[in-house]
């Protein structure tokens, strides 16, 4: 907060500064709208102030972050199809081999057996691409569009009773404030139904907009302007990979005049109102192997067109009522009642004595999560990548790409439970579509049927390696099949098992049947060469390739049992017999990362990967496994609660599945106060979306799991949460809960399956008894035993459980 423009306006907002100043006596203040990122100053025009303090906005292709400036307003936008790298760099060959190299696998292999553990980079010089190629070049990063900038002649450069925003329950995003009298507003919105991202710039004075408009773009390519007709063109092609861009911003004003200047930018004067229509194109298509399609032009004009005849409330109606649909679906009332500050200053004092704002924090920072998922993942685009759809760079963190050994996948991780199924359509059809690719690096790689992709891809198809140890992760394509193959558990969605997720499992096994290895040690079968993500030497039966295989071969066993494919299921069944499932207890009483127990008790990596059994998999749990779930315990304990942002979100979801509340709530709290910037994007450091995405998982697997068949209500319920309301939460088995509690004790469920069949529930409150009616307040009968309440139920019904 900026507290020198706060003394100049104090009177501007007066509840807003009461609740942030020490030493004023304590009013009553206005409680804050529950779902409202707002701040008292804009974000600085430096690439720190787009990753900390920005707003960002997004329609799943498209996505703006705001600024905010008074005199000069910056919306940074992107696609996430315009990228370097691929077809377009002569020398592309998706990560595969430079040319063949017969034997290096068994070579490779040879020597494991041999000693155990080998260097990670002699499996790489053997495998991967020769050190010396300009991998980047090929691999290619995503890239910054560019940005509209708008300067506002006779505006200062701060203004009284500043405020910007972010209301994520209405996805709009807003800038008011007062300059020489008059009250400027500014909305913005990205809309999915429409494809574009709008804006609207009014005063309370009539003839009070004025300003100039114009669309800069990165310097690594080349660039035409013009301006007609009040619609601002910029396009060119990438220097890189030739790529062709083209970016349309249409200038409607209500009011005034608007002219179009020879330099590619419009004016706008004395106007009442002024609605701004973005919308981006590239000629990328992703089809294998050229990912090449048409010019953008046509299309994008045809929808920038569309978006200005329809008008801003047009407009705005329609992108609410789509944003509404998928946001209101779920809901998490903790108790908590958001104070009248700004969120920085809330992230700052969380924490710090205010139980009710930290409970206002936290369900904030949950459906931001779902909201981040909204803006970034929407049907018909590609996956949310490492910063979701937001980059303001040109070489930005890790190419700002799709990473497969774990941050894609968390990136979908709350999908399910909160409620937004269909936004993981774009992983799917991703995944579906690196098959095609993965089929040429497998034959040339492994010699192996099947398709595998490794550690990292781009929107190319890349599915081989490169010449970094990180890379050598084959795993990558089977725990993403995993994933598909857990949207048909959640939706019972059988079309999607039959067409997407089942052939996907089918031709991942494949690759695996060829890759596994008999164990000469044991007889059992393992992955060969086999690392543990980014720690270690490359061994046999790293305890995560293990588990992700017996989840593979789990899957495809139940999958093909399910569709009537009895070979398939035999065929599963085969490998599992013989497949080592990676979970032994060390002499340290760890849960084993690699086959030998060798783990070291100092180690405190981020990745634990070798607890994928307790989540995402499902192979340890208190419930089932408690020897197995104690190990866990001891190895998560010695990697400490320390991590990057990613890495404490996933240990907000391994605890809530250890079933230790006050842990998962522990670690939600580091990564609030330590992992988290002030716009409360997640901070690996730098900025990485995946840690938003796991921390909303982890608060719903705190609240609700149902990986084990049965659905645990409240299974970590920590002492921060005595009393809540969670709503529209989705279990294992096409179920939509909702779950209320007070005093730490579940005290009402409401159920509602999308099939008929058999409901399993678990509660500790189950043991005293419990009502089961229908929507007429008919009792339905059920059965307890222990803490699990058993009852048929019909499809659509709704249950109330009390
Ligand atoms: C994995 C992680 C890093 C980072 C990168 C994008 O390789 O180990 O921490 O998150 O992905």
């Amino acid at each position: 907060m900026n507290r020198r423009l706060l003394a100049g306006s104090i009177t501007m907002f007066l509840g807003a500064a009461l609740a942030v100043v020490p030493d004023l006596p304590a009013v009553a203040t206005p409680a804050g709208e529950p779902y409202t990122l707002w701040y008292d100053e804009p974000a600085p025009d430096t690439d720190q102030g787009w990753e900390t303090r920005s707003l960002p906005i997004g329609n799943g292709a498209m996505g703006a972050t705001v600024f905010g400036g008074v005199a000069a307003e910056r919306l940074q936008f992107n696609d996430k199809t315009l990228w370097t790298g691929g077809p377009g760099v002569p020398d592309y060959a998706f990560g595969n081999w430079d040319a063949p190299r017969p034997g290096a696998l068994e070579g490779i292999r040879e020597r494991i057996w041999k000693e155990g553990g080998i260097p990670a980079t002699d499996v790489l010089a053997a495998l991967g691409l020769k050190s010396d190629t300009p991998r980047h070049r090929r691999f290619g990063a995503y890239q910054s569009f560019g940005d509209v900038r708008l300067t506002f002649p006779g505006l200062p450069e701060q203004a009284d009773g500043y405020r910007r925003e972010l209301a994520v329950a209405r996805g709009v995003a807003g800038v008011s404030f007062t300059a020489g009298g008059v009250r400027h507003t500014r909305e913005y919105f990205a809309s999915a139904p429409a494809g574009v991202i709008v804006a609207r710039l009014a005063t309370d004075r009539p003839g009070g907009v004025g300003f100039t408009a114009r669309i800069a773009v990165p310097a690594n390519r080349s660039a035409t302007a013009t301006a007609a007709g009040g619609r601002v063109t910029v396009k060119g092609n990438l220097s890189n990979n030739g790529m062709a861009y083209e970016a349309q911003l249409q200038v409607l004003n209500q009011g005034g005049t608007r002219t179009d200047n020879p330099d590619g930018t419009v004016t706008v004067s004395g106007a009442d109102s002024a609605v701004l229509i973005l919308g981006t194109g590239t000629d990328y298509a992703p089809d294998y192997p050229t990912y090449k399609g048409k010019d953008p032009h046509a299309r994008l004009t045809a929808r920038v067109d569309a978006g200005a005849a329809r008008g801003y409330a047009k407009l705005l109606a329609a992108h609410q009522a789509d944003h509404r649909a998928l946001f209101g679906r779920a809901g998490l009332d903790l108790g908590g009642v958001m104070p009248a500050v700004p969120t920085d200053d809330l992230l700052a004092a969380y924490g710090s004595g205010d139980a009710s704002a930290d409970r206002a924090l936290e369900q904030l920072f949950y459906q931001y999560g779902r909201y981040l998922l909204i803006a970034s993942s929407r049907p018909g685009s590609l996956p949310a990548n490492l910063q979701g759809v937001w980059n303001v760079l040109e070489a930005p963190p890790w190419q700002s790409d799709y990473h497969l050994n774990i941050n894609l996948q968390m990136n979908y991780w709350p999908a399910e439970a909160t409620n937004l199924a269909e936004l993981a359509e774009p992983l799917h059809t991703y995944v579906d579509r690196l098959r095609e690719p993965g089929r040429v690096t497998a034959r040339q790689m492994y010699d192996a049927g099947g398709w595998v992709a490794h550690h990292a891809s781009n929107i190319f198809g890349q599915t081989g390696a490169w010449d970094h140890p990180a890379y050598f992760f084959p795993e990558s394509g089977a725990w993403l099949a995993g994933q598909l193959y857990d949207h048909y558990r959640y939706t019972l969605d059988e079309p999607f098992l039959r067409r997407t997720a089942y052939p996907v499992l089918k031709e991942t096994a494949r690759f695996w049947r060829d890759f596994l290895q008999t164990d000469p040690r044991d007889g059992t079968l393992v992955a060969v060469p086999s690392r543990s993500p980014e720690l270690g030497a490359s061994t046999a039966g790293a305890s995560m390739s293990q588990q992700i295989l017996w989840h593979l071969f789990t899957d495809l066993r139940e999958a093909a049992t399910r569709l009537g494919d009895r070979k398939e299921a035999a065929a599963a069944a085969k490998v599992l017999d013989r497949l080592d499932a990676g979970l032994r207890v060390g002499k340290w009483g760890q849960l084993q990362e690699w086959k030998e127990d060798i783990d070291d008790p100092a180690e405190t990596h981020r990745h634990v990967s070798h607890l994928f059994s307790v989540h995402p998999g499902r192979q340890v749990s208190p419930r089932t496994t408690p020897e197995l779930a104690e190990a866990a315990k001891v190895s998560l304990n010695a990697r400490t609660d320390a991590g990057t942002g990613w890495s404490k979100a996933w240990k907000i979801n391994f605890w809530a599945r250890l079933l230790d509340g006050d842990r998962a709530h522990k670690l939600l709290a580091d990564q609030l106060r330590t992992s988290t910037l002030a716009n409360l994007w997640d901070t690996h450091p730098p900025f990485q979306i995946d840690g938003n995405f796991g921390a909303t998982s982890g608060m719903t697997e705190m609240l609700l799991q149902s990986h084990l068949g049965t659905i645990d209500l409240l299974p970590a319920l920590p002492g921060a949460w005595p009393q809540g309301r969670a709503t529209g939460l989705r279990a294992r088995g096409a179920h939509t809960l909702d779950l209320a509690w007070s005093s730490g004790r579940l005290s009402e469920v409401r159920l509602t399956p999308d099939e008929r069949g058999t409901v399993r529930l678990r509660s500790d409150t189950f043991r005293d008894g419990a009502r089961v009616v229908d929507r007429r307040d008919r009792p339905v009968g059920h059965r307890v035993e222990g803490d699990v309440l058993t009852f048929s139920a019909k499809a659509g019904e709704t249950y109330r459980i009390t």
